[in-house]
């Protein structure tokens, strides 16, 4: 009964390049913007049967994040706004991959598979970074939503974390929030207004921040909220897309990468900067010391700091709630020990990819997670979310009252879908300046392990595999052993290679007592690699 005939007259307009293969990875499809267009079509296809079958709304985000201006990528999110069930992703790589004759009984089998009801409505919620490709690529999805007859809300011009927002709100009656910009934007400014009136007005009194938007959405949106926040934060932008291209020598990535600063930011000692990435969903923090040396406040300090906050402020509420952090592994040592032994937070460790920790973090009253990469936000448990706001409303005692309000502002500031730069700004900053610290003080609370990252290209790799969250090789033979043997040449070291899940190269990590050292283990291990 299903006709898909529409469906390969409009296919025509969107051909597949001959021979051209690509993976839903771990950040959905990402490569060149010239090889997507019948990708893009064909992710609106899909997301109108994933609509019909979870009869909810489904959202399509086009961006390449922080690679370079000229790639381009498209990503769906799931009805609570969360990334692509697994099992679609597997059905997503397969249908961009078929054969043009293909295409219909590729989207039957997902339908007869899924049990998808083609008479059931479909909605599908659209965003876009600020690449030049993405406003055609994102007419391209549309095109395959019109298609199966889909309805749709293009948004334009959005970060990926609001497009996760907006998804969450529309499939939650308005419970999260209300599905528009101004909803995403009065939401966050009134929980931090309100936060941040308990801060005293001792220490950093003016709190300028400068913020590197890499050249990308995250200026656009950064700049229509900033009227919305309090005059206590003087936020000053830079790369703001107007000069620079995307991503081009700035960016959280550039400056997590590369530990230097961006190119467009004139950093003076102890200023407290931070940089976004080109769809801002990570962020980190940085500042240069009086005797001019830079200091990387990456994911790991990012959710210490969040982590000493959340708990103190159960201490305030009077309430044991079960707190956890999740990192991968490139969690640096210090953190994870800071966390373990002089916090005493459970620590879990899971495999690259924001999916993975998310999962992990849903596992805790409150789930704390970030990848050292700055990208990362808190989980709350229905069950502890009703408590705090309940104890907000109704506590007896005073003080625990208001702590407990102190706490539903912080819940309403973080974005729970997703990592997202502006909604952890905002949590950053009003944690400093309610806990009165400085970023040298902040970057103090422990010493980063020294570490190096390396990237080295091999014929496939596919040949290494991975156990217990990517720590350990499990195959070639002998390239765990010829690691083991590698570290134990070095103190305090740590060492792991894994197959990138983005781009054609095997990652190396190395951590050691010092740069030098951590320098040589790294490129010793890539070495072990060939
Ligand atoms: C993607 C992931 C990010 C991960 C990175 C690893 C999402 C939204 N993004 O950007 O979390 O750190 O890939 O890349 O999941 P790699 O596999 O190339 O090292
Ligand atoms: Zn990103």
């Amino acid at each position: 009964e299903m006709d898909f005939e529409a469906v390969g007259k409009c296919s025509a307009l969107h051909l597949k390049p001959a021979g051209l293969s690509l993976q839903y990875g771990t950040a959905g499809f990402r490569t060149k913007a010239e090889q997507l267009d019948h990708v893009m079509y064909r992710m609106g296809l899909l997301a109108v049967l994933r609509s019909k079958q979870t009869k909810s709304t489904i959202g399509v985000m086009v961006t390449a994040s922080h690679n370079p201006e000229e790639d381009n990528g498209v990503k769906l999110v799931d009805p609570l706004g969360e990334m692509l069930n697994p099992s679609w992703e597997e059905y997503a790589t397969h249908l961009a991959n078929a054969e043009e004759h293909e295409v219909q009984s590729v989207l039957a089998e997902i339908c007869q598979k899924e049990a998808v009801n083609l008479h059931q409505q479909a909605s599908v919620f659209i965003g876009r970074d600020t690449r030049p490709s993405s406003e055609k690529l994102s007419q391209s999805v549309i095109d395959g939503i019109c298609a199966l007859q889909g309805q749709y809300h293009d948004y334009g011009l959005l970060t990926t974390p609001q497009l996760h927002y907006m998804v969450c709100c529309q499939n939650t009656q308005g419970r999260y929030g209300k599905a528009t910009l101004e909803g995403y934007y009065n939401k966050l400014s009134k929980a931090f207004v309100e936060l941040i009136k308990q801060a005293s007005n001792s220490g950093d009194s003016q709190r300028c921040l400068k913020v590197d938007c890499a050249n990308g959405i995250g200026a656009l949106k950064l700049k229509e909220m900033e009227h919305n926040l309090p005059q206590q934060l003087s936020i000053h932008i830079y790369n703001d897309g107007s000069k620079e291209k995307l991503n081009h020598l700035c960016g959280a990535d550039f400056v997590k990468v590369h530990q230097k600063p961006p190119l467009g930011l004139e950093m003076k000692p102890n200023e407290r900067c931070c940089s976004f990435d080109g769809d801002a969903d990570r962020i980190v923090y940085y500042y240069t010391d009086a005797a001019g040396h830079f200091h990387l406040i990456d994911g790991d300090k990012i959710a210490t700091l969040i982590s000493i906050f959340l708990k103190e402020s159960l201490v305030k509420v009077g309430q044991k709630l079960m707190m956890g952090v999740v990192q991968t592994a490139y969690a640096n040592g210090n953190s994870t020990r800071y966390l373990e032994e002089t916090m005493k937070v459970p620590v879990h460790c899971v495999k690259t990819g924001v999916k993975h920790l998310h999962h992990k973090a849903q596992e805790f009253d409150i789930g704390v997670y970030f990848e050292a990469n700055g990208h990362g936000t808190v989980l709350f448990s229905k069950a502890a979310e009703e408590k705090i706001r309940h104890l907000a409303k109704e506590g007896k005692d005073n003080q625990k009252r208001e702590a407990a309000k102190m706490f539903e502002n912080t819940i309403d500031l973080i974005n729970q879908t997703v990592g997202d730069a502006i909604s952890d700004m905002l949590v950053i900053e009003a944690i400093l300046a309610l806990k009165g610290l400085t970023v040298q003080e902040w970057d103090d609370i422990y010493t980063d392990l020294p570490n190096r990252q390396l990237k080295v290209k091999v014929a496939d790799r596919r040949v290494i595999d991975t156990a217990d969250a990517e720590r350990c090789a499990i195959s070639p033979p002998g390239l765990q052993e010829k690691i083991d043997d590698l570290v134990k040449k070095y103190r305090l070291s740590r060492a792991f290679v894994r197959p990138s899940g983005t781009e054609d190269v095997v990652r190396v990590y190395a951590e050691a007592d010092t740069q030098e050292n951590a320098d040589a283990l790294a490129h010793e291990v890539s070495l072990a690699v060939y």
